[in-house]
């Protein structure tokens, strides 16, 4: 028997998940299912909140999910091995280019919320969307097309309700209010106002790391599960959910799933964003230019795992706080990063580098500075994106145009326009600059060094 003679996952397969449409998720990737969908079905009051999930560039994800009513597994992968679930709470999966299903969604009473995984470069464009809004067209981008769901929801005086991102940025949920806020402002300054009254923009720090899925595991859970599923996800047993601000119209209990509501999140935030998404970035071009593909591989190899240290070091001096057990979080990291069996690919992190950047080295940087000391650790960071975009001109990346500008350009002058991408202040300083100048030269040479060996 080989895995097409299987049936397909669908509810005939399993019972999982009917729930009504309470949450609109805009962004259904891998990501938002191992952890927001996760959760909700982890919530005790599951049954009463079903999540309306859209695509953001492509229909095919939704394509793939919505030929098996939404169901799909969790594939829990650990050092010891792998545990399978079936995951029911994203009842309808939904084409983002479906403007008008998002419209009837976020304009019905019944939602209550919101959650956005649009990516952090989502949250700066829009002026395209602009016109399009003014001209009554349908927006392109993600929050665009939310400006057009809460237009429908004043209008229909559906009530308040919260939007919540769960994207990789600090002060996540004032960037949403002030970036849904700017676009509304431009096309309706009544619209801007009734947003301000009625929509709760909830801050959170989101966490699990989930590899792409392969084909292999597609085999692996069809071997295992006895059926088949076109659209597993692969995820580490780890999970946290950290979450700050109101819910007007309601929530699911994600605190049975572990999820933790607080008053001041900024903390919180700031460890994960600097000790685990910091380290993958280290690990992603040091990585990659010293030959890994992965973030198991890197780590392993003492230039990088020192590199993250060293960083780790810096970044633990601006984390206050005993609850936030700097030592013990720093430890857990070492062995999720450290799980082999994810094959978690540095090339999947190295994207989008100059808006992932300013998130996780330059507030080190400038902390670091501010203190008088000259930030190494943080400057290293910035550095080997540097040396790596020098050997990878065409890396993905917001400022794409921008970062291949400052590529025409030679010594600190090139340096300082990268530096700019991220903070322009700093670029300005011309010690920080050239600092990251140095380490980078400094790396790039002793990469060129081991290849010259290692030929
Ligand atoms: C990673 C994150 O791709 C990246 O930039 O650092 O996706 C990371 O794996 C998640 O934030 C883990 O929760």
């Amino acid at each position: 028997m080989t895995a097409l003679d299987l049936p397909r996952l669908s509810r005939a397969v399993s019972p999982a998940g009917n729930a009504p449409i309470r949450i609109v998720h805009l962004g259904l990737g891998a990501f938002h299912r191992s952890h927001q969908a996760w959760f909700t079905q982890h919530a005790g009051d599951s049954g009463e909140w079903g999540i309306a999930s859209f695509t953001g560039r492509r229909p095919d994800a939704a394509e793939v999910l919505a030929a098996q009513d939404g169901l799909f597994t969790v594939v829990e992968r650990s050092d010891s091995g792998d545990s399978f679930e079936i995951v029911g709470s994203i009842v309808e999966a939904v084409d983002g280019a479906d403007v008008r299903r998002l419209v009837e969604l976020v304009g019905t009473p019944q939602t209550a919320v919101v959650t956005l995984t649009i990516t952090e470069a989502a949250y700066g464009l829009g002026a395209d969307d602009v016109t399009l809004l003014r001209a009554g067209q349908e927006p392109k981008t993600p929050l665009g097309r939310l400006v057009r769901g809460l237009t429908a929801r004043r209008d229909s005086d559906a009530g308040p309700l919260a939007v919540v991102s769960c994207d990789n940025l600090s002060d996540n949920g004032n960037v949403a209010r002030n970036a849904v806020g700017n676009l509304a402002k431009e096309v309706d300054a009544g619209l801007a106002e009734w947003i301000e009254a009625n929509v709760s923009f909830v801050s959170t720090s989101v966490d699990r790391i989930t590899p792409r899925t392969t084909a292999e595991d597609v085999e692996l859970v069809a071997s295992e599960c006895g059926y088949r599923d076109e659209a597993p996800v692969v995820a580490e047993p780890f999970r946290n959910w950290v979450l700050s601000g109101d819910f007007p119209a309601g929530r699911p209990r994600w605190e049975d799933a572990g999820a933790v509501f607080v008053d001041r999140i900024e903390p919180y935030e700031n460890r994960k964003l600097w000790l685990l998404n910091g380290a993958h970035s280290i690990l992603a071009y040091a990585g990659q230019l010293r030959g890994h593909t992965t973030v198991a591989e890197a780590l392993a190899d003492p230039v990088c795992s020192h590199a993250v240290e060293e960083f780790w070091d810096e970044a633990s001096r601006h984390l206050a706080g005993d609850d936030l057990r700097i030592p013990e979080y720093r430890a857990a990291l070492l062995d999720r990063f450290g799980n082999s069996r994810i094959a978690h690919h540095l090339a999947q992190i190295a994207m989008d580098a100059s808006t992932k950047l300013r998130m996780r080295a330059i507030p080190v940087l400038r902390a670091e500075r501010a203190a008088g000391r000259g930030g190494e650790g943080a400057a290293r960071m910035i550095a080997v994106w540097a040396a790596y975009v020098e050997s990878n001109p065409g890396l993905q990346d917001p400022q794409s145009g921008a970062v291949a500008e400052a590529n025409q350009l030679s010594g600190l002058g090139r340096t300082a326009a990268l530096v700019a991408l991220l903070d322009s202040e700093l670029a300005r300083d011309s010690a920080v600059v050239q600092l990251v100048h140095k380490l980078s030269g400094e790396f790039a040479a002793e990469v060129s060094a081991k290849a010259g060996t290692a030929a």
